[in-house]
């Protein structure tokens, strides 16, 4: 079959398309995004018929998915990390009401945080929902993984996990596709309460789950993605885990690693390879990008017995992903630190684009706030995020996708009036919308801007599920007409904008500002589209 130079992400998305994919569902995340983009861009999967689409959300995109697995069909749904939170109920649900067609999870980690609010460790949500969980070594890996996948979740009814990381989802290597599958019939569950979760079906199912563990066990370690690579070194044995047997492979250029070393890509770990390196060598050192989550397993509790090294010995760094120069260090060999980072490419931070709708709200919003005491406006996550740096420095919080309206409907409530909350479009129909029937209930001093730009910008332009939308759904979820005011973000309306945040600002109760202007780079693109068309 023939080989062909993809992207871990785009690895995954052809992957799933040969596999005999029949839907998939996501909302946009770096480094996330692209498997969802490709399956859109492919004319293969248009013309199979396969279903790609935008979620309002994490959790809205994950439960489509799992609507498509009860009909028997094969589903994928993607995310980044951050936003497997948003869908934890629904996932860790679904570890019980399991799954009927093959259904992949697909979370993408960003150790280093290099778009990131955090850098947590899917792994351990997997962990935590009892299900298999995956982590690919190389993109070929990822592209099997998927077909590997879909089958151990029809094997055993379940949702399994495929975790990346950001160097796994964004760097490239040759793939070597194998013969497409159709995709199932339509073929409900035999038992139509299988996913009732009632009480008494979900304590019987959930003891189906426990006791599919040892399965699970046996899978990863009859599993071709986990390997013991015996080395006559026993003074220290190695599991690594993921991307880090790159990592490790790349500092013995023979691939000959002198010490026993088992590669860890299917999770839970492979009891018999664990207890076999633990007991034939003096130390471990285990290789994992993300938490210490192996190394605290192995470790045990009270970390006596065998000596474990890693990220929690100081042996790696506690945080940050890792690299073939940081395994060196750890394996005694030089400090290689790689080349300088030429000054030219060096510490630029990130700014918003020249011409972007977003330099004119927050100017209007400085000036309208000046006769209040600083520290009132809680930020979302988007481009505006950038509104927190010079020359604006506007924000006083970011903290999740939702948590502006929220946070300021919490600080009014504490006597902090006005509260401003700043949002953007695609954002708002993620998870603003909650927040803000919370505000109209409470009838709360706060003061919402939507900053609605008519797509997801800082992800690359994704579709918003606000499009259109946005003033209907804050007049049905009960914002006084009179209080919703649309502005055109443009620096010769300036005064005006001003002027209208400032009564807003005044208004003791719900008030929302809607800056409208498209993105410049969505509407760059457009425009070239249109006149590429002509
Ligand atoms: C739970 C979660 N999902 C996804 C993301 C990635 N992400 C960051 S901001 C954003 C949306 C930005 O769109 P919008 O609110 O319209 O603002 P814009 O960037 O267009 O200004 C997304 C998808 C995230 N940080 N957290
Ligand atoms: S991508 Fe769009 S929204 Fe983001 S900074 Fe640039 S112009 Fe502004």
């Amino acid at each position: 079959m023939q080989k062909q130079l993809l992207m871990g992400d785009e690895a995954i998305a052809q992957g799933a398309i040969d596999a005999g994919l029949s839907g998939i569902y996501a909302y946009p995340g770096t480094p996330s995004t692209e498997i969802s983009e490709y399956v859109h861009a492919s004319r293969e999967a248009k013309e199979k018929g396969i279903k790609a689409s935008w979620g309002a959300n994490e959790k809205t995109a994950y439960e489509a998915a799992l609507g498509m697995s009860y009909t028997g069909k094969r589903t994928m749904v993607c995310m980044k990390h951050v936003g497997l939170n948003v869908a934890a109920d629904p996932f860790v649900n679904s570890a019980i009401t399991g799954a009927n067609g093959g259904f992949i999870v697909v979370s993408a980690d960003d150790p280093s945080m290099h778009s990131s609010q955090n850098e947590q460790d899917s792994r351990e949500l997997g962990r935590f929902a009892l299900l298999p969980t995956l982590e690919p070594t190389n993109q070929q890996e990822a592209y099997d993984m998927v077909h590997y996948g879909f089958d151990i979740s029809e094997k055993y009814g379940i949702p399994v996990l495929l975790r990346i990381t950001t160097r796994m989802a964004h760097s490239r290597a040759g793939v070597s596709r194998k013969a497409p599958k159709a995709q199932n019939e339509i073929k409900l569950p035999k038992n139509l309460r299988q996913f009732v979760l009632l009480p008494a079906i979900a304590r019987k199912q959930y003891k189906d789950l426990l006791q599919k563990q040892t399965s699970f066990i046996a899978e990863s370690e009859n599993s071709g993605f986990n390997k013991y690579i015996d080395g006559p070194d026993k003074k220290l044995g190695i599991i690594a885990c993921g991307i880090t047997f790159n990592y490790l492979m790349e500092n013995f250029p023979d691939r000959k690693v002198p010490y026993p070393v088992v590669k860890i890509s299917q999770y839970p770990l492979p009891k018999k390879d664990i207890e076999k390196i633990t007991t034939e060598c003096k130390e471990i050192l285990v290789l994992e990008d993300g938490y210490p989550m192996v190394e605290e397993m192995i470790k045990g509790y009270l970390g006596k017995g065998i000596k474990v090294k890693g990220r929690l010995d100081g042996t790696l760094p506690r945080d940050g992903e890792l690299n073939p120069n940081i395994v060196a260090v750890s394996l005694g060999k030089e400090d290689t630190k790689g080349q300088e980072i030429p000054s030219v490419v060096a510490n630029r931070p990130p700014s918003l684009c020249n011409g972007c709708s977003h330099h004119d709200s927050f100017l209007a919003l400085n000036e309208a706030l000046t006769s209040y005491s600083k520290g009132r406006v809680f930020s979302d996550i988007g481009c505006y995020t950038l509104s927190a740096l010079p020359p604006y420095e506007s924000i006083n919080s970011t903290v999740d996708m939702g948590a502006s309206i929220t946070m300021a409907k919490g600080a009014a409530d504490a006597g902090m009036v006005p509260a401003v909350a700043v949002i953007g479009d695609s954002t708002f129909t993620h998870s603003g919308m909650t927040g803000l029937l919370d505000c109209i209930i409470a009838k709360s001093p706060v003061t919402i801007l939507i900053l609605d730009n008519s797509t997801t910008a800082m992800t690359g332009g994704q579709p918003s599920a606000a499009f259109g939308r946005i003033i209907n759904i804050c007049k049905g979820l009960g914002v006084e007409e009179n209080h919703i005011r649309i502005l055109k973000p443009l620096k010769k309306n300036h005064e005006e904008n001003v002027a209208v945040m400032k009564e807003e600002l005044e208004y003791n109760g719900v008030s929302v500002i809607i800056p409208q202007r498209e993105c410049v780079q969505t509407l760059n693109k457009r425009m070239r589209e249109k006149f590429k068309n002509k």
